[in-house]
């Protein structure tokens, strides 16, 4: 007698490659695209997705969580400011009091309970695909992104030659970080000025980044720390009040912009 039901490899494959086709023909087009599954690009899928928003994360890396699974240095514990902490009760997480207004937590507890909270607002998400182009429709809106598998940008380029593919939405969140990928397109093409990220200021920073979580571009919104690379604000370092709230903001502004082009 064994433990385990019988059933055959051919069966394993074919309920991965009939799970995985299904799912990626559903997000083919969705509501919202984030690019970048760190902290803001998570909790804001998750607030979108708690609103019924159809919303896709796509994140380059096998794993998501961004920079959210260490603080500074090697070491993993996050710190927030007050309120930010209300949103560590909202998701579970346990934290201590570190100081008048500063809470300090387990970013691997942190980082778990956030990514699982998103997956219960039914966000979809690719993972190992890099966004590398951005599809713009008339007066320049965007409509979408150019998905390719991320390991093509490490391969050497003869056996690299593989084309991307496109996904169409209604409204993309640039949730890449310090890098904003996303809005960095535009630039490429003339289409928008990125100020660059400023020297670390926490208590300038923070306020700043949720602050200016806007529409940058018609169908663009950024978020985190893309944010402060956009418009030229100082950087945090290892706290993350700033990331969760902007995330939530960037949600709200998502939501707005739906309204406005009549999606339900
Ligand atoms: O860097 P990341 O955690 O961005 P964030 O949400 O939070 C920043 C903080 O972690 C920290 C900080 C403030 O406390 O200074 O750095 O703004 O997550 C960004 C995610 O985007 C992915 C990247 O792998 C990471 O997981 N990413 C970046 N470029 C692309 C991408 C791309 N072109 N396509 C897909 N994913």
């Amino acid at each position: 007698m064994t433990l385990f039901h019988p059933v055959r490899e051919a069966e394993v494959t074919k309920a991965i490659v009939t799970s995985f086709l299904r799912q990626f023909e559903e997000c083919v087009e969705s509501d919202v695209i984030i690019v970048g599954g760190g902290p803001s690009g998570l909790i804001a899928g998750r607030e979108l997705g708690k609103a019924g928003v159809k919303v896709l994360i796509i994140e380059r890396n096998n794993y998501l969580g961004g920079g959210f699974w260490v603080g500074g240095y090697f070491m993993n514990k996050i710190t927030l400011r007050a309120p930010a902490q209300e949103i560590l009760d909202e998701l579970g997480v346990p934290y201590s009091r570190a100081g008048e207004g500063l809470y300090v937590a387990d970013a691997p507890y942190a980082c778990s309970k956030l990514i699982g909270a998103t997956c219960d607002a039914g966000v979809k998400f690719f993972n190992l695909t890099l966004v590398e182009d951005l599809v713009m429709r008339e007066q320049g809106r965007v409509a979408g992104v150019v998905v390719n598998w991320s390991p093509i940008a490490y391969l050497p380029k003869e056996i690299s030659a593989l084309d991307p593919i496109p996904l169409e939405t209604k409204v993309v969140i640039d949730a890449t970080g310090h890098d904003a990928c996303v809005a960095r397109k535009l630039e490429q093409r003339g289409a928008l000025k990125l100020a660059g990220e400023g020297a670390l200021w926490i208590e300038k920073s923070e306020d700043a980044v949720v602050e200016r979580t806007s529409e940058v571009y018609s169908g663009l919104i950024v978020a985190g720390m893309a944010v402060a690379t956009v418009y030229g604000l100082p950087r945090m370092g290892p706290t993350f009040g700033g990331m969760l709230l902007s995330g939530k903001r960037a949600a709200e502004v998502a939501i707005e912009t739906l309204h406005q082009l009549k999606v339900p």
